[in-house]
């Protein structure tokens, strides 16, 4: 193991994962590693939760405020929530003990977009940072860090956590050294420069963290994988979105506002994103590229045969056959993969320089192209915003995708009204079910409605939407934006109260 930890001063910092935690107290600000379940620490959180569990036992207080990149995995958010550890959460998070407190109002969320998060963190909206925990697959002779699977918000943590905790984790490949790229030139307005990266394969920083090492307070060792779980084969649903996007991407480099080789593509978290990825290749399309958040399984297969020829990302999310098959051909990959902090691979400059395609998973859509990404019948979050604002608002063209339907019929994933709004009518110019593709590009409300209904909503839900929408045309006082305020979220309601939106 000290074959990683080649500094001799953070050597000597060499602790247990339970002493580690001792140095973190009641009322912390504490930033951890980890994005969309990779590079999160892995024995510091579940020492932590054993210390907070003992101190409610004895009826103190200890409630932390964590800040992670993204989404982490049971042996951070679970252990933490499931002894009431987390009082305060951002920017996202997946794991379901942790949303079940959220969604009971026993913990405060903040759900933020993923690229704004260390502008804010510098800013000073989220208090000080105490305390970072920060998984590394290795440390150099000079001290500098050789990151793991994901980076995420690292680069902000080391630079503003008054102490650092440094997990070294030897399950991470040492191969994953020379595929990061980190950029230390953002700065607060006004004193921003342009960033110069044109292209997603160009490196614009180093490969390495920083940290000074008269913060870091103690090193620990772990040995244990990101815990991911398996994605869904894409269905004949997912594969019916995955076509019609296919086809539109056809008809759009047939009229030349693509070329054939596409723009760069990010894809959203969710299995249905996960099987548009694999459709374009099957779609026959070779030499894209890709500068997204995440890499999961779909995004690796079309790396694995050069259908996309360079990702760059801030995670690599991956099923335990995808892990695999990364070792395995883990040169192929480092020439073919770059890791960001997430204030650059979501960053509106460079989204909006590149002209990204963004294609991410939606809970509900209106009828006028509003988007809900995050809550269940408005008041229960599923994950939250993640980084789909940033590409939607700032990517050339924004796609939604999600099957038309929800929990076996009895939710219209196309509403009146949406129950909650991550993605404004403004920022979203395409809408994918498996029923059809609707271009929203240049349409007023009124014509965004009618395509809508006649592209993507289900054949069950589509007269009801119809009925909808022309009594609305007829009884609203307004015309631009036609709704029946009584009645525009009659459909919810009516879910909570029989169970389903059926009339
Ligand atoms: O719940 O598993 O309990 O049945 O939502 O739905 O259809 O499996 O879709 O896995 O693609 O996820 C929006 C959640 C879609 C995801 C969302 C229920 C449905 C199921 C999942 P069950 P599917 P996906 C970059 C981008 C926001 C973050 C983001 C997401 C579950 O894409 O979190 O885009 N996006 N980040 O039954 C009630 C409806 C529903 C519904 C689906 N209308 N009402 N429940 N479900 N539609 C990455 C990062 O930012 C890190």
């Amino acid at each position: 193991m000290s074959e990683r930890i080649r500094n001799s001063i953070l050597a000597s910092k060499l602790m247990s994962a339970e002493q580690a935690a001792e140095i973190i107290r009641d009322g912390m600000v504490v930033g951890m590693s980890g994005f969309t379940g990779a590079g999160y620490p892995k024995v510091v959180p579940a020492a932590l939760a054993a210390r907070i569990g003992e101190a409610h036992g004895r009826g103190d207080r200890f409630s932390l405020n964590v800040l992670t990149g993204a989404s982490t995995a049971p042996e951070l958010d679970g252990e933490l929530a499931r002894v009431d550890g987390i009082g305060f959460r951002l920017p996202f998070n997946t794991d379901p003990t942790m949303r079940a407190k959220i969604n009971k109002g026993e913990a405060e969320y903040m759900d933020v977009h993923l690229g704004h998060v260390a502008q804010q963190a510098w800013s000073g909206f989220y208090g000080k940072m105490d305390v970072a925990v920060i998984e590394v697959t290795t440390i150099l002779e000079d001290g500098r860090l050789v990151p793991s699977t994901s980076i995420g918000n690292n680069k902000t943590w080391l630079d503003i956590a008054d102490k650092v905790i440094i997990e070294v984790n030897s399950q991470q490949p040492l191969g994953l050294d020379g595929m990061h790229d980190i950029y230390f030139g953002t700065a607060l307005p006004p004193h921003r420069k342009p960033i110069l990266l044109t292209a997603p394969g160009d490196r614009i920083g180093e490969p390495y963290l920083r940290v000074d090492p008269a913060k870091v307070v103690a090193v620990v060792e772990s040995n244990a994988p990101d815990r991911l779980g398996h994605f869904t084969p894409p269905d004949a649903i997912s594969k019916k979105i995955a076509g019609h996007l296919v086809e539109f991407f056809r008809h759009e480099i047939r009229h030349g506002r693509l070329p054939p080789d596409l723009l760069p593509l990010q894809s959203g978290v969710g299995n249905v994103a996960n099987a548009v990825l694999s459709g374009l290749r099957e779609g026959g399309f070779t030499g894209l590229t890709s500068f997204t958040e995440v890499i999961q399984d779909g995004m690796l297969e079309l790396l694995s045969d050069d259908t996309i020829t360079i990702a760059s990302a801030t995670a690599l999310s991956l099923s335990p056959e995808a892990v695999q098959e990364f070792v395995d051909r883990i040169d192929h990959y480092r020439s073919r993969v770059l890791l960001r902090p997430q204030e650059i691979s979501n960053h509106a400059e460079l989204i909006r320089r590149l002209g990204c395609l963004g294609i991410n998973g939606m809970v509900e859509g209106d009828l006028y192209g509003n988007i809900n990404s995050t809550h269940v019948a408005g008041t229960s979050i599923i994950n939250g915003i993640g980084g789909s604002g940033d590409f939607a608002r700032n990517g050339s063209l924004s796609c939604f995708v999600t099957p038309s339907v929800a929990k076996g019929g009895a939710i219209s994933c196309i509403v009146p009204m949406v129950s909650h709004v991550d993605h404004t009518e403004h920022d979203v110019a395409i809408l994918v079910t498996e029923q059809g593709l609707a271009d929203l590009r240049g349409l007023s409300p009124k014509q965004r409605a009618r395509t809508i209904i006649e592209h993507c909503a289900h054949p069950d839900y589509r007269p009801m939407l119809q009925d909808y929408f022309q009594r609305a045309l007829q009884d609203s006082r307004g015309k631009h934006t036609p709704h029946l305020l009584g009645e525009a979220l009659s459909w919810h309601q009516r879910f909570l109260e029989t169970g389903s939106m059926r009339a």
